[in-house]
């Protein structure tokens, strides 16, 4: 089996500026740098044979590129306990079409997923514990955290090995926008 998941990789300058805001809150794991994505669509495990149809169905997806601003800070929390940190961004109508004909293709070819409304963000660190002040604290620091547009010319499919020591992700197919 293989662990898939689809998304926007981020240029090497704004990896470096996003590493930056990593520090100042306890219970914060911070995603390694060479880490941060932008989420499209999330397909979990499948057979090792299921991947070259998954590569031929996002090859057939076409878009044109497009520029995508990174903006504010959130957090993720499963009932009243913050599971995530997250970098935000502005609405784009381009980046939501391109999400929703990923998500279309992959559920229409038996790929489902859990239903939850598509909140695009950067994860920039899983929480364990952090303590609501500091949380609170550390986004009202980053709130008005705000990025150079960059430009989307491609997106990813990626693999992902959970390992004891985190997650290792790793770029299986790119696929141009033009
Ligand atoms: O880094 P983010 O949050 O964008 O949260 C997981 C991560 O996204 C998400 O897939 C990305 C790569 O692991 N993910 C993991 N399990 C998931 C699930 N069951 C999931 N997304 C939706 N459903």
């Amino acid at each position: 089996m293989i662990r898939l998941f689809v998304a926007i990789d981020l240029p090497e300058d704004l990896r470096e500026h996003l590493a930056v805001m990593q520090a100042g809150l306890p219970g914060a794991h911070w995603v390694d740098p060479d880490n941060f994505h932008v989420t499209l669509r999330f397909i979990g495990e499948v057979p090792d044979n299921r991947l070259e149809d998954i590569d031929e169905l996002l090859a057939g997806i076409t878009a044109r590129p497009f520029d995508l601003s990174l903006a504010g800070v959130g957090s993720f929390a499963r009932g009243r306990e913050p599971t995530s940190l997250w970098i935000g961004l502005d609405r784009s109508e381009p980046l939501m079409a391109l999400q929703s004909r990923i998500h279309k293709a992959l559920t229409r070819a038996g790929f489902p997923s859990d239903e939850k409304r598509y909140l695009p963000h950067v994860t920039l660190a899983r929480l364990h514990r952090a303590p609501a002040p500091d949380l609170a604290t550390f986004i009202a620091a980053h709130n008005l955290f705000r990025a150079e547009p960059f430009r989307v010319d491609q997106f990813t499919l990626f693999s992902s090995q959970l390992t004891s020591a985190g997650s290792i992700y790793s770029a299986e197919a790119e696929y141009p926008l033009d």
